[in-house]
């Protein structure tokens, strides 16, 4: 007999039963779901649960939630008072991982480097992986008469092949025309695109995604011609030309745009398969622009009216990390700039002064490797501090910079960071840092490291320029 289940007495109890189980698991776990929330009731508990979840989720809005409570809380204990900085003792470049003091060039070049190297690689920027790519240079103009006949501008695009159609490194390079070539050059990138460099018409305006910045003219995410020549103010590419300089700018969006998430617009997409993502030590944001870097050293080595031996590479903030990081790799770059590039570029992390390892992983996940949020909150731990980054541009010359209100980027930290690198320039028979203690404001010091602290805030001026030319000139010109 087929019974129908709806009437069966039989099956409604079971059904009662089964409602009552359920009934009660529930009521159970909300009691449990309420312990475990009077449980996580503790800082330590709410880090380590929302750490754990920004590591491991695939739903965003978790991920989201995590970060926004990891950031807060970050944020809740920077610090910008000296008094606060914790007791730290910074490792020294010159000792092994085994101990060994290292007493000679060889011993740095052919251990202590690529040690330094492999650690800042696994945990910190992440390293770039096995992959081939199609490399293509290609010139879009040439204006032998631009900047009212000062200057030659050229605009160059870097391709990575037919499958790659929406990738591109736009090159401007302004040459002056009142010296012989070759030229010596300062490549650098920027936050905005070419064309915000200068308000000179013939640069063309990216048509790449930007962050969105209404005060300069960007609207859904595109520059637009308001945006021409708002950051002049922060090249003075007259300033370059007269000093006998050429300039060669890029976006940095070209190589990858500044935002999580956005790896399949970025050249780290030619590494991996779709839906493929980085693993915890290779490659973020920071070390793909610092990749992008080394394309256009590629590039530049092909130009024939630029001195391949006298390329220096500046960077800005976000942008300064990336010409350490670049630097210290690509040994090609003969000079290395940083200018206010604070945590994560030149200042001692273990200071914890102004920005922390927390707060720059929760604000920006996607510019370090994963395996740095190891060091969320545990800067002691740290085998290593940037003074070591600093060291392996040694022996090539190096100029930090900070700005007196910069604190977020702990100018002291900076300061600090540049003294203690001095060591390996040392080991080359070089003077590192001339002084030891901070410079008095707009008192730029140089010997192979070159340091300054200006007034004023975040940001390069003319000022910071014209240390960087006078700098410059001590090694590159006779
Ligand atoms: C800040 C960030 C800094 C610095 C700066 C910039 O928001 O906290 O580390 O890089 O951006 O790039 O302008």
């Amino acid at each position: 007999m087929i019974m129908n289940e709806r009437y069966n007495p039989m099956s409604l109890s079971i059904k009662k039963l089964l409602f009552l189980i359920i009934a009660a698991l529930s009521w159970s776990n909300l009691i449990y779901a309420k312990s475990a929330a009077t449980w996580i009731h503790s800082d330590a508990d709410s880090l380590l649960y929302y750490e754990d979840i920004m590591a491991n989720t695939d739903r965003l809005e978790d991920y989201e939630k995590a970060r926004s409570w990891l950031n807060n809380y970050y944020r809740g204990i920077v610090t910008n008072d000296e008094a606060e900085v914790p007791d730290y003792e910074l490792v020294d470049p010159l000792i092994t991982a085994d101990g060994q003091i290292v007493k000679d060039r060889s011993a740095w070049v052919s251990i202590r480097r690529p040690e330094i190297i492999a650690m800042f690689e696994s945990y910190v920027y992440g390293k770039v992986p096995e992959f081939t790519y199609d490399i293509e240079f290609q010139t879009r103009s040439v204006d032998p008469d631009a900047l009212g006949g000062m200057a030659t501008r050229k605009q160059v695009s870097i391709l990575f092949g037919e499958d790659n159609p929406d990738l591109s490194i736009d090159l401007l390079i302004y040459l002056p025309n009142h010296v012989r070539k070759p030229v010596p050059a300062i490549p650098g990138l920027s936050f905005y695109g070419n064309h915000t460099i200068h308000d000179d018409e013939g640069i063309t305006i990216s048509q790449k995604w930007m962050r969105p910045n209404e005060s300069i003219g960007i609207r859904n995410n595109r520059a637009t011609e308001a945006t021409r020549g708002v950051y002049s103010e922060r090249w003075h590419v007259e300033k370059l030309l007269q000093r006998g300089y050429g300039l060669v700018t890029a976006y940095a969006g070209d190589i990858e745009p500044d935002e999580h998430n956005r790896i399949n617009e970025s050249v780290r997409s030619l590494a991996y398969e779709e839906n493929e993502e980085p693993a915890s030590d290779e490659w973020g944001t920071i070390a793909a622009w610092a990749w992008g870097l080394s394309r256009m050293m590629d590039y530049l080595e092909t130009d024939e009216d630029i001195d391949h031996d006298r390329i220096g590479l500046i960077g800005h903030s976000r942008l300064g990390k990336t010409a350490l990081w670049a630097g210290a790799l690509d040994e090609r770059f003969a000079i290395v700039i940083s200018n206010n590039s604070g945590s994560g570029g030149a200042a001692l992390s273990s200071r914890r002064f102004g920005e922390t390892i927390g707060v720059i992983n929760t604000s920006f996940p996607h510019w370090f490797c994963k395996n740095y949020s190891r060091y969320n909150n545990k800067e002691h731990m740290l085998p290593f501090d940037q003074h070591m980054l600093l060291s392996l541009i040694a022996p090539r010359p190096l100029y930090v910079t900070s700005a007196e209100e910069d604190l977020w980027a702990d100018p002291r930290g900076e300061f600090l960071s540049a003294r203690e690198a001095s060591p390996v320039y040392e080991l080359y028979g070089l003077e590192g840092l001339p002084v030891t203690s901070l410079p008095a404001i707009n008192h730029p010091v140089m010997g192979t490291i070159g340091y300054h602290i200006r007034d004023g805030r975040h940001g390069v001026t003319l000022f910071d320029w014209e240390n960087y030319l006078d700098f410059a000139d001590r090694f590159f010109k006779d």
